[in-house]
């Protein structure tokens, strides 16, 4: 189902008047030239919450419910509880399967548009405890959560809007009923770190749709479990626009918000406003310069690629042979990661209650394909000269927190790192460090050969990381170029790296 973009309810200050500095948020008076929006732009940064979310990197999904066992993708609310019975459901091995995979936390479908709760909510029967699992005394979403506490792994639920059990879908009420089950998610089971919303807003059992009060739930999520990011249908984190794993070679986690007028939230410190129609969401370029040049206001709004590791997003037994292959998995890593974004990767439970062996297998060989690739990085100790930079040293000590940059503001640069011998590489990597804002447009890499520069590398955006897989070179100078970045470019990082698969 394609996500509808609905509100956008960025984090600012109501009492800072028009400041760029470091918001995710700044709304742009009429006149406001183009270069003042590119340079406010450029300082726009994460809130807290949005940057621990993308140092994560990796996320999981686990579809698992009424659909597990009766093999659809989308149930009509009328299944019959009974059918819900896990022989050997075991939480815990489901969040260390991904945590020894490099996920840092996971999603549970609370709740899919079938209706059918996995928790003992007191707002409906159409849940576990009709069911013969545990006698009707088990809890999924407790079990997950437990998991997650005990792994140190984040933990978040996916709340579906679109309810095709309610009675009261299509009616005032409903919202009422989503503010409870909410509630009991946000307040039973500890701390909530991600609560993903899909856009998907069918008919429900009397044929109604419902308008979703997308306002009133961030406000109570903002107040129960201020940390968590609402993703998709939410204010922090964007879809990516595809469900295939790829993400956007140009990926801007400042894009424009317009229609400013509409939806003030009132309380605290938010400020809500409308996203551009939902058609933007899937475009090429969302943030370019020619997207905000006619910007009423600019949002710090990243993007999140959620793909299934099976065709499904759900456990068919009849995709064992097609769970993605190790291969195909590190490809997913280099077009979501690799391209700005958060990856979403989804690893349904099967009918037992367990990740099947087809997807732990393909998780540990593709962990393990990672940690073999990034395990040295080929420019450390080489020698690294540039005519206009500043702590250069920066790029290669590992650390997040500091950065290379220019002097005096300079939009442009030129790096040459002359390694001790030469070395074969077919992958690199480079970040840009968010905590001072997104900015380069555009950058190459060169090799060195018989003393010609020859570029391996001609790309647009970097953000938070960027990586690219390329035919192997070998060389002992290359040379990365900053060809244009909307302020003096901060670096955080750069790598290249040798690895066959
Ligand atoms: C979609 C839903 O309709 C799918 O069933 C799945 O949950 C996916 C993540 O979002 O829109």
């Amino acid at each position: 189902m394609r996500k509808y973009i609905l509100p956008v309810v960025a984090m600012v200050s109501l009492s800072a008047p028009a400041r760029a500095q470091k918001e995710n948020f700044v709304s742009l008076a009429p006149g406001t030239s183009e270069q003042q929006i590119i340079q406010k732009a450029a300082n726009i940064v994460p809130t807290a919450r949005q940057l621990r979310w993308q140092q994560l990197e990796l996320t999981a999904f686990f579809h698992f419910g009424i659909n597990t066992f009766t093999g659809k993708e989308w149930g009509d609310g009328k299944e019959d509880p009974a059918l819900f019975n896990p022989t050997a459901l075991d939480a815990v091995q489901w969040v260390k399967t991904m945590k020894d995979a490099g996920f840092k936390q996971v999603i549970i479908t609370a709740k899919h548009h079938d209706g059918f709760c996995l928790w003992p909510t007191k707002t409906t029967d159409h849940s576990i405890k009709s069911s013969p699992w545990k006698s009707g005394k088990g809890d999924v979403v407790k079990e997950v959560a437990a998991a997650c506490k005990k792994l140190g792994m984040g933990f978040g639920v996916y709340l579906s809007p679109w309810d095709r059990n309610a009675s009261v879908y299509g009616t005032d009420a409903y919202n009422e009923f989503f503010v409870k089950q909410l509630t009991e998610l946000l307040t039973w089971y500890g701390k909530v770190d991600e609560v993903w919303f899909d856009g998907a807003n069918g008919e429900g059992p009397n044929g109604k749709k419902q308008v979703y009060d997308f306002n009133r739930w961030y406000k109570l999520i903002r107040k129960l479990q201020p940390q968590a990011v609402i993703a998709i249908m939410g204010p922090d984190v964007r879809w990516v626009g595809t469900e295939s794993g790829k993400g956007r070679r140009t990926e801007w986690s400042v894009v424009p918000t317009n229609n400013l007028d509409q939806d003030q939230i009132a309380a605290g410190s938010q400020q809500g406003m409308l996203f551009k129609p939902q058609s933007d969401m899937t475009g090429s370029d969302l943030g370019g310069r020619d997207r905000i040049a006619t910007a009423k206001g600019l949002v710090w709004y990243p993007a999140e690629t959620d793909v299934s590791i099976r065709p499904g997003w759900f456990y068919h037994a009849d995709q064992d042979e097609k769970v993605k292959t190790p291969k195909e998995l590190m490809q997913i890593y280099f077009t979501s990661v690799g391209m700005n974004s958060v990856l979403l990767l989804n690893v349904p439970p099967d009918k037992r209650g367990l990740i099947n062996e087809s997807d732990v297998r393909t998780l540990q060989q593709w962990s393990r394909m990672r940690k073999e690739l990034f395990k040295t990085n080929l420019l450390a100790g080489a020698a690294i000269t540039c005519n206009n930079g500043v702590n250069t040293a920066a790029l290669l000590d590992g650390k997040d927190a500091t950065y290379f940059t220019t002097r005096g503001g300079d939009t442009a640069t030129t790096l040459v790192f002359k390694l001790k011998q030469p070395r074969t590489f077919n992958a690199f990597s480079i970040q840009e460090d968010i905590r001072i804002g997104q900015r380069v447009e555009q950058f190459s890499v060169y090799y060195k050969q018989d003393g010609a520069w020859k570029p391996f590398v001609q790309e647009t955006t970097i953000g938070y990381k960027r990586l690219l897989h390329f035919d192997p070179v070998t060389a002992n100078e290359i040379k990365i170029e900053i060809e244009s970045s909307r302020l003096n470019p901060t670096i955080a990082s750069a790598g290249l790296y040798f690895y066959e698969w």
